[in-house]
């Protein structure tokens, strides 16, 4: 039997993202385009879980969320909980802007996986890569694929492929401790 989750976002370049890496995994995704509310909480494990449960209680199916942000060290990791906010606001541009002039550019992008099963079987899949926010936008991917270079490279997210950054983004790292458990799951 195939095994498939529902995953509910309403952020297109997630959805592809996520069923590309999952498919790794052998597991199917579904996707459902819906804005769950959130809840205003400091860390992004906390909003992660309450979504997931929000999600379950909706659909009724087991279920995946993702909450993810660009945490800056010089900026006691703002955006952080609050990038899609910061990014839909400021942007890049925005970004770069308060970053003007300064040296230490180190950043943690983060996703954290919010998985719930209606027999409210729920968990949280942490992943971070580190790196650092570039002087300039550098390709022409979505959000803040332009201006983060994880460490072990000298592109941005946005230069890379789709595959490289699938293979080792922080979305995939998430996704893959929350695959290695599920397949684990389902075959105990
Ligand atoms: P949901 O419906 O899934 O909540 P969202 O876009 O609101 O979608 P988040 O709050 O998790 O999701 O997103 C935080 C912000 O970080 C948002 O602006 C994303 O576009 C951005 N972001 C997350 N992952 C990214 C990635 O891999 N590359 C570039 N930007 C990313």
């Amino acid at each position: 039997m195939q095994k498939k989750v529902f995953f509910i976002t309403s952020n297109p370049n997630k959805a592809r993202e996520c069923k590309n890496i999952l498919s790794f995994f052998s597991i199917y995704v579904e996707i459902i385009k819906l804005q769950i509310s959130e809840i205003q909480s400091d860390t992004l494990e906390e909003i992660a879980r309450f979504s997931s449960l929000e999600a379950v209680r909706i659909c009724k199916k087991p279920v995946l969320v993702e909450d993810s942000g660009l945490f800056i060290n010089i900026l006691n990791g703002f955006p952080g909980p609050y990038s899609s906010y910061i990014q839909n606001k400021i942007g890049n541009y925005g970004i770069l802007k308060l970053m003007k002039g300064i040296k230490n550019r180190r950043a943690i992008f983060k996703s954290v996986i919010g998985f719930c099963s209606p027999k409210k079987l729920n968990q949280v899949f942490v992943g971070e890569v580190h790196g650092s926010i570039s002087y300039e936008e550098r390709g022409k991917e979505w959000a803040f694929d332009p201006i983060f270079i994880p460490d072990f490279s000298d592109k941005t997210y946005a230069q890379m492929s789709a595959e490289k950054k699938n293979e080792i983004s922080h979305r995939r790292r998430a996704l893959e401790k929350f695959a290695i458990w599920f397949n684990k799951e389902q075959n105990g």
